[in-house]
C-alpha cells in the first residue's frame, strides 16, 4: 500500500488556500498521486479494513473524498493514512487512528467480522480475526487460522442444526398444545358462561322459595309458638296424670282382689245341704262395706283421663317453628325428650309414634330449601371461579403462536451457588437462600420485552417479572429472563449486574427457530 502524508497534509489546506500559485502546485501534486493511485487498483476498490460490501463508498471519483457522515472532505490519500480527520472515523478503516472506528476482517474459511479499529496492529492476535489481518505491521506474525476455525464452526453448525431440528419439533408440539388449549377453553368459556347463567337463575328461584318458606314458617310461629317452658311444664302434668292413672290401676285391682276374695269366702263357707242363710248374709254385709269404701272411685277417674288427653294434646300449629340461626337442633332435641319421656311413662314403642312426634314436616321443608339453596350457591361459586381462571388464561400472551401456553406455571430452578433461583413461568420468581432457606421474592410475570414491537422475531425471547421486594436503599427487585433456542427448558445462568436486578438465561424449545442456533453460534463466536 502507499501513503504519502506530506502531500495528504498539504492536501488538508485546500478550502483555504487563496493564491493561485498554490493552487497550481497542489493540482499538480494532485496529478502525479492520481498516476500513483491508479496503480494500487485494489486500494481504489477496497481501502483495508473495509468490506466489499462498502467499497463503493470509497471509490475515486475525484481528488477529494467526502466524510461518510459528511462532517467533512479530505485529499482521497487521507484515507487509512493513520490521522483521524472525519468525526465518524470513516477515513480510517483499516488503521486504529479513529477511536470509533471499525476494523473488517475478511476471514475467509470461516465468517467475516468487524473488530474495534483500536485492536489494529496492538501487538495482540485477535481471535475474532481469525485470518490475522488486524495484525500487519509486521510486530507480530498472527498466522491464518480460519480454515481450522472454519471447520470447527461448520461441525458445531451441523450438530447444532440436528438439535435445532428437535427443537423446532418440539415447539410444533408446543404450538399444538397450545392452539389447542386456547380453543378448549374458548369452548368451555360458552358452556361455562351457559351453566353460569342457568345457575345463577336456579339460584334466584330457590332463594326465593326459601323466603317464601321463611315467610310463611315465620307467620305460623309468631301466632303459636309455644315457649319450651310450657311444653315442660305439660310434660310434668302428664306425668303426674299417668302416675295417677297407675294409682288408679292398682286401686282397682285391689278393689278385683276384694271382690274375689269375698266371693272364694262365699264359696268356701257355702253347705249346698243346708239353708245357709249365714254365709249368704256375711257375703252381703262384706260386699255392702266394699261398695262403700270404693263409691266408684275408679270409674271416675278414667272420665277424667279422657279430659287430660284433650288438655295435653299438641295442636300441628303448635309445633315450634324454626326461625333462628339454628334452632331445628335444638327444637329437635326438645321434641325427642317430650318423647321419649311420654313413650317411658306409657310403655310404648318409640317407633309406633315416631311419625307424629319426630321433626316438624314444615321444618324438613325449610331445611330442604336451605341445603338446596347452599347447593346451587355452591355451584355457582365454583362456575364463577371456572370462568375467571378460563378468562385469566384466554387473556395471558402465549407467543405469536401460542407456543408458550406449554410452560405456562412450569416452575424452573437454578442454583448459583449461594441461592437457588427459581421461576414459575407467567407466575412469580423467587431467590432461596442456600444458607437459611429464607425466600425472597423476585417478582411476578409482568411483560414480554424482546423488543419494541411484537412482529419483531426477538418480541418473544425476554421476559420481565417486576415489582419483587424492595432492596435495601434501591430498587424493587426484578428479573429479566432471556429466552434461547434448547431441546430442554432449563435456566442456564443467573447474574446480577446490578443490585437487586437479575439475569437468568434459559433455553427452551419454544424459541426455536430455522435459524435460532446459528444465530446464537455466532454471537458466541463474535
Ligand atoms: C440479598 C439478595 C441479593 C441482593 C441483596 C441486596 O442479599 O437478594 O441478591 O443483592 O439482598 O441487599
Amino acid at each position: 500500500m502507499i501513503y504519502t502524508r506530506k502531500p495528504i497534509d498539504i492536501l488538508r489546506q485546500i478550502p483555504n488556500v487563496k493564491s493561485n500559485k498554490s493552487i497550481l502546485s497542489v493540482l499538480i501534486i494532485l496529478s502525479l498521486s492520481s498516476l500513483v493511485y491508479a496503480t494500487t487498483e485494489e486500494f481504489i476498490k477496497k481501502p483495508r479494513g473495509v468490506p466489499k460490501s462498502k467499497a463503493s463508498l470509497y471509490e475515486r471519483k475525484g481528488p477529494n473524498w467526502t466524510c461518510l457522515d459528511g462532517s467533512g472532505f479530505i485529499p482521497y490519500e487521507a484515507i487509512n493514512d493513520e490521522y483521524c480527520d472525519c468525526a465518524d472515523g470513516s477515513d480510517e478503516p483499516g488503521t486504529s487512528a479513529c477511536p470509533n472506528s471499525k476494523f473488517y476482517c475478511e476471514n475467509v474459511g470461516h465468517i467475516p467480522a468487524y473488530i474495534s479499529s483500536s485492536r489494529v496492529n496492538d501487538g495482540i492476535c485477535d481471535p475474532e480475526c481469525c485470518d490475522g489481518s488486524d495484525e500487519y505491521d509486521g510486530k507480530i506474525n498472527c498466522p491464518n487460522k480460519c480454515e481450522e476455525f472454519g471447520a470447527e464452526y461448520r461441525k458445531r453448525v451441523k450438530e447444532m442444526e440436528i438439535l435445532r431440528a428437535q427443537g423446532v419439533n418440539k415447539k410444533q408440539e408446543y404450538i399444538k398444545y397450545g392452539q389447542k388449549l386456547k380453543i378448549e377453553l374458548q369452548n368451555s368459556l360458552d358452556f361455562v358462561n351457559t351453566d353460569l347463567n342457568a345457575a345463577k337463575i336456579k339460584y334466584a328461584d330457590r332463594e326465593a322459595e326459601l323466603k317464601k318458606l321463611e315467610q310463611l314458617e315465620k307467620t305460623k310461629s309468631d301466632s303459636s309458638h309455644l315457649p319450651v317452658k310450657e311444653y315442660n311444664e305439660r310434660i310434668k302434668k302428664y306425668r303426674e296424670k299417668v302416675k295417677g292413672l297407675k294409682d288408679q290401676v292398682s286401686l282397682l285391682q285391689g278393689n278385683v282382689d276384694t271382690l274375689s276374695r269375698i266371693l272364694q269366702d262365699l264359696k268356701n263357707g257355702h253347705n249346698q245341704n243346708e239353708n245357709d242363710i249365714t254365709i249368704i248374709k256375711s257375703a252381703i254385709t262384706a260386699y255392702d262395706e266394699f261398695s262403700n269404701d270404693n263409691n266408684n272411685r275408679g270409674l271416675e277417674d278414667f272420665n277424667e283421663q279422657d279430659e287430660i288427653d284433650d288438655e295435653l294434646l299438641i295442636d300441628d300449629h303448635e309445633v315450634p317453628q324454626v326461625h333462628d340461626p339454628e334452632p331445628l337442633p335444638f327444637y329437635q332435641e326438645i321434641w325427642e325428650t317430650i318423647a321419649n319421656n311420654v313413650y317411658q311413662i306409657l310403655g310404648l314403642e318409640e317407633s309406633e309414634n315416631q311419625d307424629r312426634i319426630n321433626k316438624p314436616e314444615t321444618s324438613r321443608e325449610l331445611q330442604a330449601a336451605i341445603n338446596a339453596k347452599e347447593q346451587v350457591e355452591k355451584d355457582k361459586k365454583e362456575l364463577e371461579n371456572k370462568l375467571n381462571d378460563i378468562n385469566t388464561k384466554l387473556s395471558k400472551d402465549y407467543g405469536k403462536q401460542d407456543e408458550f401456553a406449554k410452560l405456562d406455571s412450569e416452575c424452573f430452578e437454578y442454583d448459583s451457588g449461594e441461592y437457588t433461583y427459581s421461576i414459575c413461568m407467567f407466575g412469580a420468581a423467587t431467590q432461596k437462600s442456600n444458607k437459611d432457606y429464607s425466600s425472597t421474592h423476585l417478582g411476578n410475570f409482568a411483560k414480554w420485552s424482546g423488543a419494541q414491537s411484537k412482529d419483531d422475531p426477538n418480541y418473544y425471547t425476554q421476559q420481565i417479572y417486576a415489582n419483587g421486594v424492595r432492596c435495601w436503599n434501591g430498587p424493587e427487585r426484578s428479573v429479566k429472563l432471556n429466552l434461547e433456542c434448547g431441546m430442554d427448558n432449563e435456566i442456564i445462568s443467573v447474574v446480577e449486574p446490578e443490585k437487586c436486578e437479575y439475569h437468568l438465561k434459559m433455553k427452551t424449545p419454544a424459541v426455536c427457530s430455522d435459524n435460532s442456533f446459528r444465530d446464537s453460534i455466532r454471537h458466541d463466536e463474535l
